[in-house]
């Protein structure tokens, strides 16, 4: 049974996102999000709209992913792959050779983003939307 983890904050979670949760689910058989907290995203200079709650309900409801920790920090990855033991450590590849110290303890694949959709993007065309 291979294991798989990717981590990111998912807020208002869109098509890209869930392309990315369904080919990272076909690398194997178990798919694990590592979901940023509301006080990691403060950290990574991002402010959700839902809250960690909101967007672990959400992650949970997905027919692609089994499993959601929080992510509290940057450093937490080793230790998530060897107590969860994570096969595949997968992310977007916007993040490419961000995260190559993990091939240390298991395979690590950036996966193309999906074109066109982000959660800024979709933040930024509702302001128009609402303020034109
Ligand atoms: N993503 C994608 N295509 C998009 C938008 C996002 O493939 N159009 C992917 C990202 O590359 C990432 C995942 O969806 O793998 C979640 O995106 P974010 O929530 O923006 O994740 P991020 O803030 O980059 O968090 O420790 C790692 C960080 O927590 C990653």
């Amino acid at each position: 049974m291979k294991k798989v983890i990717t981590y990111g904050t998912f807020d208002l979670i869109h098509w890209g996102h869930i392309n990315l949760l369904k080919r990272s689910k076909g690398l194997g058989s178990h798919l694990t999000v590592a979901l940023s907290s509301d006080e990691f995203n403060l950290i990574k200079n991002k402010k959700s709209y839902h809250s960690y709650e909101k967007r672990k309900m959400l992650l949970e409801s997905i027919r692609f992913v089994d499993k959601v920790i929080p992510e509290t920090n940057w450093d937490q990855k080793i230790q998530d792959i060897i107590k969860y033991d994570i096969d595949i450590f997968v992310i977007g590849d916007d993040w490419e050779g961000k995260f190559d110290y993990l091939r240390e303890y298991c395979e690590v694949i950036y996966l193309p983003r999906t074109p066109g959709i982000s959660t800024t993007k979709i933040k930024e065309d509702l302001f128009i939307v609402t303020n034109s």
